[in-house]
């Protein structure tokens, strides 16, 4: 076959734009390591982060690691394999994360923590955390009770029990320490149990059965999330009790299941942590790309919603 010179140098030249044609139609990749699909709250982050990825250009790889962390260190070696352009991950538990981070970091892949952090010493490990101050939440649940009770006239002994969240997550680690921050300040406050309800409606029911078992005496339940409180208003019905009057239940999210609650008089209090970082994690990938750095705490604002303020704020209500 005879091929002229003229052929021959429009392929050399159509195979030298090619590279810079893939990087102008923005084709960045994100691997997307989620934890598991447990809470509400859960559900509204992965929506927002699976509409957001599109609308930004972004092609997104996703996984579910249903609550494990071998199954997510699985998942972003993956992504490392695939040579995605950015790694992001919500860490199910705060800890064991260094050699996988190391990994990705050799690499030269940036990591994004999204909504919980890791306790790694060495930051260089990843590029930053979005997500919510959750000892500021456990501060404002615990803020939220006392004034509840001083407008009730409740001042002799209190008993609280505490539902937690993943054993070893960051937000069970620091909303416990915030809530307890409060508690501390005030002797007639008393958390006579605390145990894992694993952020779910099942396992918080399951705990609140429990406990309403062994403690008949109890008056306040703080939920280190919504769906364990939803979880416990229906152990609590269930034991011929009214929650939201007999016991005071206060939570922290703000999913809509919360604010129907609150609605119907069975919450007291949900204390907000915004899932939709769809939005800000993808404006961080861009940056990442672009050879920014960015500040290592991407804080989300966040409200505290009373059952009196919740008919009104339904309606607005994006989660
Ligand atoms: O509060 C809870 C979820 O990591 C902030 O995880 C998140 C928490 C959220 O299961 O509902």
């Amino acid at each position: 076959m005879k091929v002229s010179i003229k052929s021959v140098s429009t392929l050399a030249l159509l195979i030298l734009a090619m590279p810079v044609a893939a990087v102008a139609a923005g084709k960045l990749t994100l691997g997307f390591a989620q934890l598991g699909a447990e809470s509400e709250w859960r559900s509204a982050e992965t929506d927002s982060i699976k509409k957001e990825a599109p609308a930004a250009g972004i092609t997104l790889k996703f996984s579910d690691a249903q609550q494990k962390q071998e199954n997510q260190i699985k998942a972003i070696r993956a992504y490392i394999a695939q040579k995605v352009d950015v790694i992001a991950f919500a860490p199910v538990v705060e800890t064991g994360w260094d050699t996988v981070l190391g990994e990705a970091k050799a690499a030269h892949i940036p990591v994004v923590l999204t909504d919980r952090s890791v306790d790694s010493k060495d930051k260089s490990l990843y590029a930053t955390f979005i997500g919510s101050d959750f000892v500021e939440e456990g501060h404002r649940a615990g803020t939220w009770l006392v004034g509840y009770l001083t407008k009730q006239g409740i001042t002799g002994d209190v008993d609280i029990v505490e539902l937690q969240g993943t054993v070893g997550a960051a937000p069970a680690i620091d909303r416990q320490k915030g809530f307890k921050d409060i508690v501390a300040q005030h002797p007639n406050l008393k958390i006579t149990r605390s145990q894992t309800g694993d952020f779910t409606r099942a396992k918080g029911k399951e705990v609140m059965e429990a406990f309403l078992k062994a403690d008949p005496g109890i008056q306040v339940v703080f939920a280190h999330n919504d769906d364990m409180a939803i979880g416990a208003i229906q152990a609590i019905e269930e034991a011929g009790k009214k929650p939201g009057k007999d016991i005071i239940l206060v939570s922290i999210d703000g999913v809509k299941g919360a604010f129907e609650a609150m609605v119907a008089g069975k919450l007291n209090c949900t204390v907000e942590c915004n899932p939709l970082l769809g939005k800000q994690l993808m404006q961080a990938c861009k940056d990442l790309k672009a050879g920014k750095t960015l500040p290592k705490w991407i804080v989300t604002k966040e409200g505290v919603f009373p059952a009196e303020t919740a008919a009104a704020a339904f309606a607005s209500r994006q989660y």
